[in-house]
């Protein structure tokens, strides 16, 4: 009789995923074609910013990899990388601090996910940001977000900011996302990344296969589809249809600035010998945030002095 039942708990299960996936899909698809994304179109094409020559290489290399990086201070000037990495050197102390508590058996006030637990983050989920974050105000700023629009063909959200760390843990086999997977967060995805230490192979670099996004030359291995379930493809099958792609290994120093639609293939942070720090943000499209992701942050400050783009991007 309990197995009976507890076969019968595991079939309405299956079927109310199946439900739930086909109600995940129809609502992206809506929000996509005929709803949010619409609009937010149509306000990208009515004041869409203009990109200097900086941003429009970077959009070309984007369009045409699905990567693009450069030093962040060549894209910001050294002056505003200088604050965020000030910024940057207080998270990596504190972290450090912590993790040296940690190490001594004491709470060492650390925030941590319970999917990616080998990562310490900033702010992990909801917490408050206003815009004096320097990340945040960096995200919003039209160096980034004019990009960030003119890629995905929208007026985008912000979805996510946060801080990395990742201490190196010696361990022998990927978890979680150091093994190649998509984001299924949305089709139309920028990620930034800037590293706050130098990376070598040894501290977990990120890693990217070019033209493996959505309508590109490799889109169509495992190819995403709202609320997919098919993030990770098994490691063999995986290297024996990729045997001859490309991958683009980000070892590089700190300062370095990757953009990356991560619903291509992607993997890092297997940090072995030496810690990784990095800041990321995320733009996606307003159907993601309808279907199928949430922001990891309420904006709580004044939202007066933001351009309309970026009004947009936190609403
Ligand atoms: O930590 C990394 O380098 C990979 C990050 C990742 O998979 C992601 O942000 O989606």
């Amino acid at each position: 009789m309990h197995q009976r039942r507890t076969k019968f708990a595991r079939r309405v299960t299956h079927a109310a995923n199946v439900i739930e996936r086909r109600g995940v899909r129809a609502t992206y698809r809506l929000h996509d074609r005929l709803l949010a994304n619409r609009s937010a179109r149509r306000r990208y094409d009515r004041d869409g910013g203009e990109l200097d020559d900086t941003q429009a290489a970077l959009l070309e290399r984007l369009r045409e990899e699905g990567f693009a990086t450069i030093p962040i201070a060549d894209l910001v000037g050294e002056e505003r990388w200088q604050q965020l990495a000030a910024a940057a050197e207080a998270f990596v102390a504190e972290t450090e601090e912590g993790l040296r508590r940690e190490a001594a058996g004491e709470e060492g006030g650390l925030r941590r996910t319970a999917a990616k637990d080998f990562v310490v983050r900033r702010n992990a989920w909801g917490v408050q940001l206003s815009d004096d974050d320097p990340w945040l105000r960096a995200a919003l700023d039209p160096t980034f977000l004019d990009l960030a629009n003119a890629y995905l063909g929208l007026w985008s959200k912000l979805e996510y900011v946060d801080l990395w760390y990742t201490p190196p843990t010696g361990a022998e086999d990927r978890r979680a996302s150091q093994r190649w997977h998509r984001d299924f967060n949305d089709r139309l995805l920028l990620k930034a990344f800037v590293y706050l230490l130098d990376v070598d192979e040894e501290a977990g670099p990120f890693e990217y296969v070019p033209g493996s996004f959505p309508g590109g030359p490799l889109g169509d291995l495992w190819p995403w589809a709202p609320g997919g379930t098919e993030a990770y493809p098994p490691a063999e099958e995986f290297d024996r249809r990729l045997a001859d792609a490309r991958v683009e290994t980000f070892a590089a120093p700190r300062g370095t600035l990757i953009l990356c639609n991560t619903a291509g293939f992607h993997r890092g942070g297997f940090a072995r010998s030496k810690p990784r720090a990095l800041a990321t943000w995320t733009y996606a499209s307003p159907a993601a945030l309808k279907a199928l992701s949430e922001r990891n942050y309420t904006f709580t400050g004044d939202p007066t002095g933001l351009s309309p783009a970026a009004r947009s991007a936190i609403a």
